[in-house]
């Protein structure tokens, strides 16, 4: 297809290398696609018009790499970044597939497991910095419990903090150039995972030793497990400048990590989310952390990753549609009015004694019909193109 919706680099989408080289496996079936070497997943990217591509430290270098392996996998890499243009905006570390952290990482019961998952991710922080990485992403897939009577969950938090604030300290002695982003799942794979919501990051944030090295990565189809509203964890979290990296992608509520093709199960959200990051001026990367359906082929998983950038530049087309829309937007404006005689504003003893003595027809103000429903169809209307 070519029109108007194809990417360009300033429009930062990435994705991982676990995403397009995702062989299809799950817990019933076997793969069904081979996974092309990372040197032939950036090309692939570059094709299908990527900017970057991110990845966990075991997605380029196996687990059990020897030396030799590892130089060999990372020139290729090198050689196919510099022959296709392509960054690497984002590192993280496999702190899951492992049987070693099959009790967590940091958060593991045992000390061993949790020096060893320090050691894998200094080792990776290292990777991503040489590669040029500026933001790194923890995503804790092993951390948390099946049942509460193997971990107390204090102790899961104070670990969990440790190993933060010894990594913030890591990057900083190293003079790495490196911001952390914290990325929230409800639960999968474990039965429950700790800090199980966006929300519950950014709390724990302000609580480490360098809060401002810190921020979120919020996940669409992680806040859609838990039937929560990934709009409003996403602002949230960039109110409060933390809205470090993002994950896109789609499913429906109350199911497994699907990890669909963004916009393609919940328009409504997605468009109301891109519509948010383009009005705030967000400029991270927009990662699509989602892979293609288990029925594709190598073609198929071209047609996935095109279609996540597509679905994005349209929504982002009718985006601007919804804010220059003569009538949307005068309804906005009117929602939007203030009145400076009755906001509270700042405390003051005269102020709270004034509103005390105001009086307020609430019988008249709730029964104002707010027009809603209307502005909701004209929503539906620029969405589905009748408008
Ligand atoms: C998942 C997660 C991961 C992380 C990735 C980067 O549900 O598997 O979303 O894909 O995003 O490990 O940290
Ligand atoms: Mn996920
Ligand atoms: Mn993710």
């Amino acid at each position: 297809m070519t029109d108007q919706y194809q990417p360009r680099p300033e429009d930062k989408f990435t994705f991982g290398l676990w995403t397009v080289g995702s062989i299809g496996r799950d817990p019933f079936g076997d793969p069904v696609r081979t996974a092309p070497p990372p040197h032939e997943l950036v090309h692939l990217l570059a094709e299908v018009g990527a900017y970057g591509v991110n990845f966990h430290d075991n997605d380029l270098i196996p687990f059990n790499a020897s030396d030799s392996q590892r130089q060999a996998i990372l020139k290729d890499f090198k050689k196919a970044l510099s022959d296709t243009g392509l960054a690497v905006p984002m590192a993280t570390t496999n702190l899951f597939s492992h049987p070693v952290f099959k009790d967590g990482a940091f958060t593991s019961n045992d000390p061993k497991v949790r020096a060893f998952a320090l050691q894998k991710t200094m080792r990776a922080i290292d990777l991503g910095a040489e590669l040029g990485a500026k933001v790194y992403v923890f995503w804790g897939g092993r951390e948390g419990t099946e049942s509460d009577a193997t971990k107390d969950p204090l102790d899961a938090i104070h670990r969990f903090r440790e190993a933060m604030n010894f990594l913030c300290e890591y990057a900083l002695d190293n003079g790495y150039d490196l911001k952390y982003a914290l990325e929230a799942k409800p639960n999968e794979p474990r039965g429950d995972l700790y800090f199980p919501t966006t929300a519950a990051y950014l709390s724990f944030i302000e609580t480490l030793d360098h809060p401002e090295m810190v921020g979120v990565n919020p996940e669409m189809a992680h806040e859609h497990m838990a039937g929560l509203n990934f709009l409003h964890a996403v602002a949230q979290a960039w109110e409060a400048g933390k809205l470090f990296h993002i994950d896109l992608n789609d499913q429906n509520y109350a199911r497994y990590d699907q990890d669909f093709r963004f916009g393609m199960q919940n328009l409504k959200q997605s468009f109301f989310l891109v519509k948010f990051l383009e009005d705030v001026g967000y400029q991270g990367s927009r990662h699509f952390d989602a892979h293609a359906f288990r029925t594709e082929d190598i073609e198929g998983v071209k047609d996935f990753a095109r279609g996540c950038m597509r679905n994005y530049l349209i929504l982002k087309e009718k985006a601007c549609q919804w804010n220059q829309d003569a009538e949307i937007q005068a309804m906005v404006k009117e929602l939007k009015a203030v009145d400076p005689d009755l906001a509270p504003g700042k405390y003051s003893q005269e102020k709270a004694a004034q509103l005390k003595a105001a009086s307020f027809d609430a019988d008249a103000l709730a029964a104002r019909g707010l027009k809603y429903e209307y502005l909701d169809q004209l929503t539906i209307d620029v969405l589905l193109g009748a408008r």
